[in-house]
């Protein structure tokens, strides 16, 4: 595992979080998602839900931050190459301290900060423009090149959709980056099964992700995606496989809000505040 100066602090955070306090966390990213989705009247509800507990494990202490300096030159990267899922990540980035949690109610309004899609100009702590779905690995593969050019130890994070895995540019940086020895590279594909506009395995099934990485020498994992200690563990292990390593999460699209889960239409939603308020109540139930 890597080590480098002033990480030190954080990792003991890390250590230090019990699993009640990362489920609260993973329950406050969504119940904020929802509230700033809630507030617009519609987004996308169902990619955003689904990857609230990686981002949780990963802000909770995983990542190597510091959200007064986002720009700092030995943090960890995260590119979230579905860049439709910014609110979650926005969420998340609020309640960590990189801006006023108020800001989130300004969703996508004009002249916001946060745009529905991440925009690494516009909202500090977003590391990586994304929305045009399959670039974002390419990305984080050529920032991973780049930091092990300088040396750096920091790690790369990038967070892929199931549906985006069938763009081609996918599988150029799954061939590259092995080539390229990145073991600082950890690509999460949340795989929800369903994409914009039905189940990925009716509209271009991508079939054993598994196997398809480990074929391409990736050092893979696949993983219930909504079990926080599965997710940490698992992340541990991949950053002493000394290989780029995937993690495939096992989620459900929609994941924590009764009326987005188990539905093929929970893409981008125009969402009732009846439904939003029921679903946070239920998630507030939780801490
Ligand atoms: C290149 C490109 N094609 C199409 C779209 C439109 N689009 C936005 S999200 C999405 C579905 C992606 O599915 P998946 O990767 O499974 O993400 P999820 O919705 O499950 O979060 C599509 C087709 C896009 N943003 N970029
Ligand atoms: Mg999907």
């Amino acid at each position: 595992m890597h080590m480098r100066n002033g990480a030190d602090k954080h990792e003991m955070e890390n250590y230090k979080m019990s699993v009640k306090e990362l489920k609260d966390f993973a329950a406050h990213i969504r119940i904020a998602t929802l509230e700033a989705i809630g507030t617009l009247g519609h987004g996308h509800v169902g990619g955003c839900l689904s990857i609230c507990d990686v981002l949780a494990v990963l802000y909770a202490g995983e990542m190597i931050i510091d959200a007064k300096n986002p720009d700092w030159e030995d943090r960890d990267w995260l590119v979230v190459s579905k860049g439709h899922a910014g609110p979650a990540v926005y969420a998340t980035l609020a309640l960590k301290g990189y801006f006023d949690k108020d800001v989130l109610s300004t969703l996508n309004c004009g002249g916001t900060t946060l745009p529905s899609h991440c925009d690494r100009t516009k909202t500090p702590g977003i590391d990586m423009t994304a929305g045009s779905l399959g670039q974002g690995l390419s990305a984080a593969a050529g920032i991973a090149l780049g930091l092990q050019k300088k040396g750096k130890k920091n790690y790369v994070y990038c967070i892929v959709g199931d549906g985006e895995s069938q763009e081609g540019q996918i599988w150029e940086a799954v061939l590259f980056a092995p080539q390229k020895k990145l073991n600082n590279l950890i690509c999460f594909i949340d795989d929800n099964k369903q994409q914009l506009d039905g189940y990925t395995s009716d509209i271009m099934n991508v079939e054993d992700m598994e196997k398809k990485f480990g074929s391409f020498n990736w050092f893979v994992q696949s993983i219930d995606g909504h079990d926080l200690e599965q997710i940490s563990s698992a992340i541990h292990k991949a950053k002493e496989s000394g290989k780029a390593a995937a993690i495939i999460l096992n989620t459900k699209k929609g994941m924590g809000a009764d009326f987005a889960m188990n539905r093929p239409d929970n893409h981008h939603m125009h969402v009732d505040m009846k439904d939003i308020k029921f679903a946070i109540a239920k998630l507030e139930s939780t801490l």
